[in-house]
């Protein structure tokens, strides 16, 4: 098939736009708290921690391009200025005292300049404010067991196999729902505790821009303080074992209201409260519900 130059030009513009529009289609199927087909970019954020990584990581980013596009500049330079045929007699300059020093200076002013904001970012992390809650993580392999210490809860989060998922009404993404997710109030300081009760563990949620080791005999401590209600999924990020890839996080952030009726909800042993997946009904209508049939 021959084609004419306006029918090539036509299919390579076609051919762009589709290459746009899945690029943008990828990133609109984006939601927060979860992976999307086509990710590019890091996980929206849902944390003040998070917000400073993705802005650290950005920063990084474009100074990096621009670095490199300064070095390419110049070795394009040396390769067309100064090769064999169009430079036969080359210079024998050895010093230049302004240069030297340029080079020196320049790139430690650059990295004063990412040590800067990056010990700032190491620190938000590492200085655990003052706790609204504190929940501990306690890596098994190969599930979460999940406490809230001040209020005597105590769970196991498993994953939800493929039989269970596809029974949902709105089934969480494949191999990242669990029986019982971790529930946290929104704009809270949440405190996670977290060690390993056989093998190294890692608990990691994305969006909060956590990712901590759990190890046996060891407590480590980091913190999150979600910003917006929703779900957040997260992963073991430590090889653990055959099942390492099976055990998700899924952190439900919910108002204050709802976090309170859950924990009463949970306190009294009820089984269909929102940690639960059939969630998204209030705390209150699951305590009702429960109540209609354990009576
Ligand atoms: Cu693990």
């Amino acid at each position: 098939m021959k084609l004419s130059r306006g029918q090539m030009g036509r299919r390579l513009l076609g051919l762009a736009v589709a290459g746009v529009a899945l690029v943008a289609g990828g990133s609109a199927y984006a939601e927060l708290g979860q992976p999307a087909p086509w990710e590019w970019t890091l996980q929206a954020s849902g944390s003040p921690v998070m917000d400073n990584i993705t802005w650290f990581h950005n920063f990084l980013f474009w100074l990096i391009a621009v670095i490199t596009l300064f070095v390419l500049a110049l070795l394009i330079i040396v390769v067309v200025k100064f090769n064999a045929k169009s430079n036969p007699v080359p210079s024998r300059t050895t010093h230049n005292t302004l240069i030297e020093v340029a080079w020196t200076l320049i790139p430690v002013l650059i990295l004063v300049g990412i040590a800067v904001p990056s010990f700032r970012l190491l620190f938000l992390e590492l200085d655990v404010p003052k706790a609204d809650l504190t929940i501990k993580a306690t890596g098994n392999q190969w599930n979460w067991t999940y406490a809230y210490p001040d209020d005597k809860i105590e769970y196991t989060s498993i994953m939800l196999n493929e039989d269970d998922r596809a029974k949902l009404a709105s089934p969480p993404p494949r191999l990242l729902g669990v029986d019982h997710s971790l529930v946290v109030p929104v704009n809270k300081i949440v405190r996670v505790q977290t060690t390993g009760a056989d093998v190294i563990h890692s608990f990691a949620v994305p969006a909060f821009g956590i990712k901590i080791d759990s190890i046996p005999g060891r407590l480590n401590e980091t913190w999150f303080k979600a910003t917006k209600e929703g779900i957040y999924y997260g992963q073991c990020s430590e090889l653990c074992g055959k099942d390492h890839a099976f055990m998700p996080i899924v952190v439900k952030v919910v108002s204050d209201q709802v976090y309170d009726d859950w924990k009463k909800c949970v306190q009294s042993n009820k089984d269909d409260c929102i940690d639960q997946p059939q969630g998204g009904k209030s705390a209150k209508q699951s305590a009702r519900g429960d109540g209609t049939a354990k009576s």
